[in-house]
């Protein structure tokens, strides 16, 4: 054991202060998976075991782990200067920065807000929506539509738009006037697609009949993942996106497509809506924009939407949101820096072409025990179990815990199994993953 994980080591008392997120407490606590340190691919245990990581931490750190062209430049401002007032105050690197994604960004989105999550990020562009409809006189608009099995974040905006049954019960009305699409899962008719499934574009057409029910001028904006992530990557139908678009647009509906996962490379190119070609009027992005090392998130809106909310009286503000740590100087360093080495070692291209060995690998997985669904888009994939009768998860989470007894980490949500490995890497990792994974399942009950 290295001097640094016997430092680290936990006595069991010390485990029961920290009420984990998303997490079986008990079980974890019973026997707790704890990562020392991170590098490139991999992490290492408090027991000095190597896992190399097949989702970058949670879907966030695309260049890999401990770059050093981030750290240093985190270091560098953490030294210089801690924390500037978010409010009527500000700093350099957060307009070097909002300028820096707005170029990235496709035509007209134009202007960021800056937060600090994925969950953050939602419930600002929410807000926005809402308040840039009434701003344009149109204070009827105060529908919001999500999306059955979509996932926004854990905030009262987001948990309402979104459809994940478990995230929304316990929480009460959430907001009013949320309505939902369909999700576009379709195993029946799509199961093994690789890329774009054929089948589904009419699911948008939902849409009309919700602006049919509701009215169009009740309707604020619609907000979708154009690949849903944390529901088990649904990858959506040829055409769904186009068509989605083209309705909110010939309504007055606002489209947001919620890129805290698809952006910065994960699919392809620096957006969903660059690599699907449909541009919708706000993006949410979060985790890779830092590649997960500040916590930073944020919404892209069009020039139109910015414009709409700049006609006010100059000395008047313009929006009443923001939080303490909006373009914190830290996640700014090292969002710059994060966008700088995407550039320099041209991360997105790279995740471009090494995804069809990745779709090749994951589809190889097709006829091993349980599968039942492989999908895969750039470097997003799931492998789909059939559920163990009576036990429901099982099969799922057990795949994960054997994965990474085994030096993989892999996630479990429900019975898929999903991959996100970062953007550098290399396709003999590829293959540990899967070979990994077939070994696991070939041996689960
Ligand atoms: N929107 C989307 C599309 C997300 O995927 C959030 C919002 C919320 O982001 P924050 O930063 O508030 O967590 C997310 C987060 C999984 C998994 O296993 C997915 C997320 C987070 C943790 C795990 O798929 N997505």
């Amino acid at each position: 054991m290295t001097a640094l994980s016997e430092a680290l080591r936990l006595e069991p008392q010390e485990l029961d202060a920290y009420w984990l997120p998303f997490t079986a407490n008990r079980q974890f606590k019973a026997k707790p998976r704890l990562f020392v340190r991170a590098e490139g691919m991999y992490y290492y245990t408090d027991d000095g075991r190597k896992v190399l990581d097949g989702f970058s931490g949670l879907w966030c750190c695309n260049a890999g782990h401990g770059r050093k062209p981030i750290v240093e430049a985190i270091q560098r401002q953490a030294a210089t200067m801690d924390y500037a007032p978010a409010f009527q105050m500000s700093h350099p690197q957060a307009f070097q920065l909002a300028t820096r994604i707005a170029q990235m960004a496709p035509e007209p989105l134009r202007h960021v807000f800056f937060c600090n999550s994925g969950s953050e990020a939602v419930d600002t562009a929410l807000k926005i929506a809402l308040a840039w409809q009434r701003t344009r006189g149109e204070a009827a608009r105060t529908r919001l539509i999500g999306r059955e099995r979509g996932y926004h974040g854990v905030g009262f905006g987001g948990i309402a738009v979104g459809g994940i049954p478990a995230n929304r019960k316990m929480f009460g009305a959430m907001l009013a006037g949320v309505d939902h699409l369909p999700h576009t899962h379709a195993p029946e008719r799509n199961a093994f697609s690789r890329g774009l499934p054929p089948w589904g574009a009419h699911l948008a057409d939902e849409l009309e009949r919700l602006v049919a029910l509701h009215d169009a001028s009740t309707i604020a904006a619609v907000i979708v993942e154009p690949v849903a992530g944390s529901t088990g990557v649904l990858v959506p139908p040829v055409g769904y996106l186009e068509r989605l678009r083209e309705i909110t647009r010939r309504h007055g509906v606002l489209l947001i497509f919620d890129e805290v996962i698809t952006a910065f490379g994960r699919l392809g190119g620096a957006f969903a809506a660059d690599v699907f070609k449909v541009v919708p009027d706000m993006i949410t992005f979060a985790k890779g924009v830092t590649s997960g090392s500040v916590p930073m998130g944020g919404v892209i809106v069009t020039d139109e939407i910015y414009r709409t909310f700049m006609a006010g009286p100059p000395a008047a503000i313009e929006l009443f949101h923001g939080y303490t740590y909006s373009a914190h100087p830290l996640a700014c360093a090292a969002g710059l820096a994060t966008l700088q080495l995407y550039e320099d070692e041209d991360l997105f291209a790279r995740g471009a072409r090494i995804a069809p060995a990745f779709e090749k690998a994951l589809h190889s997985l097709k006829g091993e025990p349980h599968v039942v669904d492989i999908r895969n888009c750039g470097l997003a994939g799931a492998v789909e179990l059939a559920p163990r009768a009576g036990a429901p998860n099982a099969r799922g989470f057990e795949t994960f815990l054997g994965c990474y007894e085994k030096g993989v980490l892999v996630r479990s949500a429900g019975d898929v199994i999903e991959l996100a490995p970062a953007l550098i890497v290399e396709e003999g990792q590829i293959t540990q993953v899967v070979e990994t994974l077939r070994e696991v399942l070939r041996a689960l009950a």
